[in-house]
């Protein structure tokens, strides 16, 4: 895991900060605590550390060279000084350095945090950059760098949808509204926007200084989801695009805890129904059949009474790793609720389809539970069936009543 690098001379203040840091992340943090140190340290570790927190008047660097080698080594910055200065903030500003705060005790602790959080999940996404400019475009990319953004540049409309097509870790397009062609960056917003939703993927508009302000609306009318008039500050910019990013990983988590099952982190039965569709849709084109299993844990009632309901949740774990180490990735693997899971899988003849669940019965029955003295054999039930329907609720209808059968038969059994 990448590393935090602190940087600061003053003893107390670092050891104050080390704590304020642990208590938000679980970065390792690696300190340095004057100029000739951290010329040592980044020989060796400059790709170890996505952020550096600086301390400006440091021991051996009171003209601020910490900030220039930092800068050399393209390592995001964030400067801190004890008493806020202008003329600092210039200099900084000037050079490319993200942020400049005060390291008062927990004076912006909070933006910092936000700020440290946001640098490291930078380092997995991409920027596209969209401007007539090569300067432009070039000063921007320096700026994005500093904030742990790598970016891709494109000038015109054509380019900008084929690069978006190519990269999809791109997660932010800032787009002028002077760009070369025949499209300009309001319709440009309109096309991305036809492929790219704005819950997936952010814009900014950036206007020209002196432009109709309607332009600017227009960008959001048409799907952007920020704005910004040239020229700008780069805090400005940089506050925008933590606000959008921010605002896509909120949804993105939103998203992954609805189809989500948190106890054995399987997909959740609103998965199964989104999923499930994609599934029957190309199993109707290709008139192919799918394979639907019902499986539940036999008698796992009296496995909770008699052991208690902890080892059931763990018990539930095991077998869902058994499920997920025995299918292939594209297949559906489902906890539809309690001990009762589904599993839909394509591409398969009725014969091997028995001949998988058949296996995953015997691999279950044969891996027991084994923790703090408890010793368990675990067996399922399952139901199969193996068909098209144009709806997963009437597939999952037959296959339960399969399970029904297995279930009065004996239990730790396939019907199908
Ligand atoms: P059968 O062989 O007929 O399926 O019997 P069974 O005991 O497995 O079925 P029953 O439906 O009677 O009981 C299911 C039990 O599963 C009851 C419930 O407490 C337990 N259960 C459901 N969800 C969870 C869970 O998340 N954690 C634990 N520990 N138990 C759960
Ligand atoms: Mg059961
Ligand atoms: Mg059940």
């Amino acid at each position: 895991m990448k590393k935090i690098l602190l940087i600061e001379d003053n003893p107390e203040l670092l050891k104050n900060k080390i704590k304020e840091l642990r208590k938000s992340f679980i970065f390792p943090i690696d300190t340095v605590e004057n100029f000739t140190q951290l010329q040592e340290y980044l020989v060796i570790n400059k790709d170890n550390i996505f952020i550096a927190l600086l301390d400006y008047f440091l021991d051996g660097a009171m003209e601020g060279q910490g900030v220039d080698l930092l800068l050399e080594h393209k390592i995001p910055t964030i400067v801190y000084t004890q008493e806020y200065s202008t003329e600092i903030r210039e200099i900084l500003l000037d050079k490319c350095v993200f942020e400049y705060l005060i390291k008062k005790p927990n004076s912006d602790l909070l933006y910092s945090t936000r700020l440290i959080e946001r640098v490291y999940k930078n380092n997995f996404i991409k920027v596209l950059i969209v401007d007539g400019s090569k300067s432009f475009r070039n000063k921007l990319a320096r700026n994005l760098q500093q904030f742990g953004l790598e970016s891709l540049q494109s000038t015109n409309a054509k380019t900008t949808l084929e690069l978006l097509e190519e990269h999809c870790d791109i997660q932010l397009v800032l787009i002028d509204l002077d760009i070369s062609g025949d499209i300009q960056g309001v319709e440009l917003v309109e096309d991305i926007r036809k492929n790219f939703p704005s819950t997936t993927l952010g814009i900014i508009g950036m206007t020209p200084h002196g432009y109709n302000s309607q332009l600017s609306i227009e960008f959001l009318k048409k799907g952007a989801n920020d704005f910004i008039t040239k020229p700008f500050v780069k805090e400005q910019l940089n506050l925008r695009i933590l606000q959008v990013l921010e605002m896509l990983d909120t949804i993105q988590e939103k998203n992954i805890e609805a189809t989500i099952d948190p106890l054995t982190q399987l997909k959740n039965r609103r998965a199964l129904e989104v999923e499930s569709k994609v599934l029957i849709q190309s199993a109707l084109i290709s008139n192919q059949p799918l394979s639907v299993a019902m499986i539940d844990i036999d008698h796992f009632k009296v496995v909770n009474d008699t052991y208690g309901h902890a080892v059931g949740d763990d018990i539930l774990k095991l077998i869902s790793q058994i499920l997920k180490s025995n299918f292939r990735k594209k297949d559906l693997i489902v906890r539809n609720g309690g001990e009762e899971f589904c599993i839909v899988l394509d591409d398969l003849t009725q014969e091997k389809a028995i001949d998988i669940f058949e296996a995953l019965i015997k691999k279950i029955a044969s891996t027991p539970y084994e923790k703090d003295g408890v010793f368990l054999n675990i067996n399922v039930s399952i139901g199969l069936f193996h068909g098209i329907k144009n709806d997963i609720k009437s597939m999952l209808t037959l296959a339960d009543k399969k399970l029904y059968v297995a279930k009065s038969n004996g239990r730790n059994q396939l019907v199908s």
